[in-house]
């Protein structure tokens, strides 16, 4: 654990340490992942076949890339009541909020009465990850599938690593069902991104990919961006508590070792407090509890080497530390949290009082727990129902309106030297 505090004379150099991720940058990462990307555009099926193997021990053979109707038939007979409502509360909560957020078609007027609008239709193929690794993430099926399926999208692309067995969590296979997946492949890390973008002869290529993943993967889709789009760089969790003294240190503790137990060893956690009691506390409590989770060993790992505890002097540095980290998570433990609330910018999703836990955002809120990590945030937000549409402007002007433009037209033709572009208006009006 690292502390820091606004007075001493370091600050500004421990801050920029706090803040600096990220593997998204990292030049070793990057040269791995641009082999991965090449062999599976060169080599297809065979390339995918052969990374599953070196990476999640399975040997599979090509017609095994996708999982069989009948493989996710069984997963839903064995889905139990418990889960079947779980998995249904989520879908509720996430559907609405997604279908409150979709964007639709409008129109209006111009200067020149003429008509104007936009609108937005469903990607046709999308592609969605979700990770494996540490844990079947069921959850992450249910915070990107949705979305996709109430924006319309008619092929639902999932892409997700099995075990040694070639098995993918039959619980997973069960929620990416019901969430509205259309095709369901074992493959993972970087060689499922670039399945999904070049395509192979058993995976079509789709028009944009989604969702959250682990170094490679998010330098994958940082690779292929102009080869398809993406959404988002989501990587390895974080969460930032923004605590005053009326701070209960043991609701922040135990809401930063719930990141820090995702086991990529990446996850980064902070707090930032004006009180120096509450710091203390915080440190105490995190040390204490961390002792009775089961994930004891991982989260330690994320205690040393990237938590840190960070105090200022007062609400507002606090407020514009937490814009520099461009936290994925932020909880925020004031007094007043909405008006705290409202001066930070670059959070991916906000959570605002003592009853907020980020635990609710990653399960069953409603928002996608979908969001940029590693100050990606900076620059992105999180997953949203409209990244799944696609958006196109319409023009429609008549006689009457087309005169009206038609000066602003031949000025601007003249100054840019295009005498064909105003020639295409005048024409019409003689
Ligand atoms: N905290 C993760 C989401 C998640 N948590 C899935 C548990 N399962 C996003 O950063
Ligand atoms: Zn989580």
């Amino acid at each position: 654990m690292q502390i820091i505090r606004d007075r001493d004379p370091d600050f500004a150099l421990r801050l920029a340490e706090a803040c600096a991720a990220s593997s998204l940058f990292d030049p070793e990462i990057e040269r791995r992942t641009r082999e991965i990307l090449d062999a599976v555009r060169d080599r297809g099926d065979a390339a995918l076949l052969e990374f599953t193997e070196r990476f999640d021990g399975a040997r599979l053979r090509a017609d095994q890339l996708a999982v069989t109707d009948a493989e996710r038939m069984t997963a839903a007979l064995q889905a139990d009541p418990a889960l079947r409502n779980a998995v249904r509360e989520v879908l509720r909560n996430v559907t609405a909020f997604a279908r409150r957020s979709k964007r639709r078609n409008w129109q209006m007027r111009n200067s020149h009465g003429a008509v104007v609008g936009e609108k937005f239709d469903p990607f046709q193929r999308v592609g969605i990850y979700i990770p494996g690794g540490r844990a079947p993430l069921i959850s992450t099926a249910l915070m990107t599938i949705p979305l996709a399926k109430v924006a319309g999208c008619p092929e639902i692309v999932v892409c997700t690593p099995c075990n040694r067995e070639g098995v993918i969590d039959p619980a997973l296979l069960y929620a990416a069902t019901v969430a509205g997946a259309t095709e369901i492949y074992r493959v993972g890390g970087a060689q499922a991104i670039a399945a999904m973008a070049y395509g192979t002869a058993t995976l079509r290529p789709v028009q944009k990919i989604f969702g959250p993943g682990n170094a490679y993967v998010v330098m994958a889709k940082r690779l292929l961006v102009g080869q398809v789009a993406i959404d988002l760089l989501p990587g390895p969790s974080e969460v930032l508590v923004v605590a005053d003294d009326s701070a209960d240190p043991r609701l922040a503790a135990a809401d930063m070792l719930a990141q820090a137990e995702h086991g990529s060893g990446e996850e980064r956690v902070w707090l930032v407090t004006t009180s120096g009691r509450v710091l203390r506390a915080v440190e105490r409590e995190l040390r204490k509890q961390v002792k009775a989770l089961e994930r004891r060993e991982w989260i330690e790992k994320v205690l040393e080497k990237n938590t840190w505890l960070i105090q200022v002097r007062d609400l507002e540095s606090a407020v514009a530390v937490a814009n520099r980290l461009a936290p994925e998570h932020c909880e925020v433990h004031t007094r007043q949290p909405a008006r705290v609330a409202e001066g930070i910018r670059t959070a991916g999703a906000l959570f605002l009082g003592p009853w907020s836990p980020t635990v609710l955002g990653d399960y069953v809120a409603g928002p996608s727990h979908t969001l940029p990590t590693g100050g990606a945030g900076l620059s992105f937000a999180g997953l949203t129902v409209d990244q799944f549409q696609r958006r196109t402007s319409m023009v429609t002007y008549d006689r009457t309106a087309l005169r009206k433009a038609l000066p602003t037209v031949q000025e601007m033709a003249r100054r840019e030297g295009l005498s064909a572009h105003a020639r295409s208006a005048e024409l019409r009006l003689e």
